[in-house]
């Protein structure tokens, strides 16, 4: 059982919806599904989604990276070898989300070589999870419309609120027209993916003292770094890192630093097997996780899922998995689904999904 090959092919679906925030917005799902294939015959699938304005990949360096480097150094290990791949793309710096997709890939071989699901592989913990819908920015009414039209849609009752625009007040309101739209049973946190100040975010969350909010996340650059801990120190609720702890290392140095007091765990970027050694290293330090989404398409989201449920720690919060109910179309053969509020992990082996190759002839841009 060994890696005979993988592939990055790059597609494009358009997102109905734009997702815009603070560092950047995405309107086309244009990533790279990784494809691996065994010696058995079994095929592995993930998607990475290029973040550059997170990352700095693109669709181009994903598929390069995939096809030059790691392809290069993987074909031929054992399919079990997942330290060793770990070891031969690791010494390739940074490309994250290209790694992970292929380390995912990988995991979705494996189970679906040995019939299981891979949340179970993982540890099994649960089979399912509750979601929580990112609210993109617009207009305040629009931002309120579309939470409710979410909630009373798929039952989801928790919302992250993209922040991080000047000036403050405009957010602020937002913030609060949700809450007065919502009611008080509605999770509410923010994400400000480092558009304020510190001294910004100080003044948005004194004014939102009293709207009952459950966490923020990158409110201000962590690479401010006196600020952000003098802001960390002062914020009354969770403070989590998200871009600025992509990895175990800093992970330990954004919270030992108290720049940080709660992480979000990306498959996207750390994969199956790095999103383990981060839940790891957090449930270690007693830190609490959170399952964030990097705009993931339909494949991602399914990564993400499966091992949300894996563990207790990724499950006690909601997690974001919606973002592909915006997404104009998909590449699999049976779509997800979110009721009442809660997205149930796929039984079949892997993590559970099959892409529909008429699909991905249509959507694929490689020619
Ligand atoms: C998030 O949680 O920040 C937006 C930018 C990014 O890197 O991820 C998304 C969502
Ligand atoms: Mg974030």
């Amino acid at each position: 059982m060994k890696v005979e090959s993988v592939e990055a092919i790059p597609f494009s679906i358009p997102f109905t919806k734009p997702v815009r925030f603070a560092s950047g917005q995405v309107e086309v799902a244009d990533h790279v599904l990784v494809r691996v294939r065994t010696s058995d015959g079994v095929t592995g699938v993930a998607e990475a989604p290029p973040r550059p304005y997170t990352y700095g990949e693109t669709q181009t360096s994903i598929v390069a990276v995939v096809e030059q480097l790691f392809a290069p150094a993987v074909v031929g290990l054992p399919l079990l070898a997942r330290e060793q791949v770990r070891a031969r793309v690791g010494r390739t710096v940074g490309n994250p989300t290209a790694k992970a997709a292929l380390d995912m890939a990988l995991w979705d071989a494996w189970g679906k070589t040995c019939g299981r699901p891979v949340h179970e592989l993982l540890g099994g913990f649960t089979d399912s999870l509750a979601v929580s819908h990112m609210v993109g920015f617009d207009e305040p009414a629009a931002m309120v419309a579309e939470a409710e039209r979410v909630r009373d849609t798929y039952g989801i009752t928790s919302f992250k609120v993209k922040v991080g625009r000047r000036p403050v007040h405009a957010d602020v309101a937002v913030v609060r027209a949700l809450r007065a739209g919502l009611g008080e049973d509605v999770e509410l946190y923010l994400d400000g993916n480092r558009g304020w100040t510190a001294a910004e975010a100080a003044q948005a969350l004194r004014m939102l003292d009293d709207v009952g909010l459950s966490r923020v996340e990158e409110l201000d650059p962590a690479d401010d770094v006196l600020a952000r801990r003098w802001l960390v120190q002062r914020c009354p609720v969770p403070y989590v890192a998200d871009e600025s702890a992509p990895t175990a290392a800093d992970v330990t140095r954004e919270v030992l630093g108290g720049s940080a007091t709660m992480v979000s765990i990306k498959t996207a970027r750390t994969g199956f097997t790095d999103s383990t050694q981060v839940a790891g290293l957090c449930e270690g330090l007693g830190v609490p996780v959170a399952l964030g989404n990097q705009v993931d398409g339909s494949i991602g989201s399914a990564c993400a899922l499966a091992f949300g449920a894996s563990r207790r720690s990724t499950s006690l919060l909601p997690a974001e998995l919606s973002n592909w109910l915006d997404l104009a179309d998909d590449l699999l053969t049976e779509p997800l689904t979110i009721a009442e509020g809660r997205m149930a992990v796929r039984g079949g082996p892997g993590t559970g999904i099959e892409v529909d190759e008429e699909k991905l002839a249509r959507f694929r841009t490689d020619g």
